[in-house]
């Protein structure tokens, strides 16, 4: 891993830093369109991930929107309003791709809703494992109001997420949902802060990367796939995958730590 702080690319419309040891933090930077998803930020972010799968000792990513109003106020409704409707399809499938891809990368990746996160927003902050989300956050998928649909995988991840009737009520009316209801409704993991958000982010983050890399792969991926799976298929993989968890040198250093009452080092 690169040493603390360290910029490892200058895209135009992201940041990608190396914060700590196997973390990432990638910060979408347009703040002043409140960080708005255009062609070319997807297209950015496509690449830093993958830059990330392509380092071995990546462990966790952060994402988290640039200032202290929006984590991602929406796809950019300027640069979707020139889109012929072939335009907007290819548009639709490059977001699609890179949220699924976000959603199937072989760490976990945490967002960091800080502010508004609607539409493409709130689509990426569901696309991420979990979201830990400052008191200020909105979540919402607004998209009624423009005449069109969510084109990100919006009304699917949602529906996941908060159930068929609450998804169909914040579909239908286009309202935004406040931190604390996102954390009853079961949307967010935790709410702080916002001057805490960034911090707490980060020990999580710490704390994730010093564990199991194996085990977390193969969690994500039991969470995953499993997710769309019958219980009887998903048992079999989970069966599978536990099999798989003792041919690695984690499972051996982790029951080793355990029996000789010390902490295991994972590398
Ligand atoms: N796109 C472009 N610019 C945006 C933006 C967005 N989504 N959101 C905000 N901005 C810009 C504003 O135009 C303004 O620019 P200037 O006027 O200063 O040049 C600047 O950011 C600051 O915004 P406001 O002045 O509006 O700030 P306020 O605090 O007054 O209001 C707000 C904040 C978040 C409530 C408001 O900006 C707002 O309602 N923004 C739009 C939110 C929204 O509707 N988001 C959903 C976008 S639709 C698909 C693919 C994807 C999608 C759909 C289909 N296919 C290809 C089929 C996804 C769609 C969406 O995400």
């Amino acid at each position: 891993m690169k040493s603390e702080n360290t910029q490892t690319n200058d895209f135009k419309n992201i940041l990608l830093e190396a914060v700590s040891s196997g973390v990432y933090l990638l910060t979408i930077n347009r703040p002043k369109v409140l960080n708005a998803l255009n062609a070319d930020t997807l297209e950015e972010m496509n690449q830093a991930l993958s830059k990330i799968s392509a380092d071995r000792s990546a462990r966790v990513l952060l994402i988290k929107g640039s200032g202290e109003k929006a984590f991602v106020a929406g796809a950019d409704i300027e640069h979707m309003s020139h889109l012929t409707p072939i335009e907007a399809k290819t548009f639709a499938e490059h977001g699609m791709h890179l949220f699924r891809r976000l959603e199937t990368l072989n760490i976990p990746v945490v967002a960091l809703v800080n502010g508004y996160a609607l539409g493409g927003g709130c689509e990426l902050a569901m696309s991420c494992d979990f979201i830990l989300a400052a008191d200020n956050a909105k979540f919402g998928q607004p998209e009624v109001n423009l005449g069109i649909t969510p084109g990100f995988g919006g009304s699917q991840r949602l529906t996941r997420l908060v159930g068929r009737a609450m998804a169909m009520e914040l579909l239908v009316t286009g309202r935004s949902m406040s931190a604390e209801e996102g954390l009853q409704r079961g949307l967010v993991n935790h709410v702080y802060p916002q001057s805490e958000l960034l911090d707490r982010g980060l020990e999580l983050a710490s704390m994730i990367a010093g564990k199991s890399n194996n085990a977390i792969q193969l969690t994500k991926q039991l969470v995953q796939r499993g997710q769309d799976l019958d219980l009887d298929n998903a048992c079999v993989m989970e069966s599978d995958l536990f099999g798989l968890s003792f041919s690695t040198p984690d499972r051996t250093e982790g029951m080793a730590a355990f029996l000789e009452n010390r902490k295991p080092n994972f590398d």
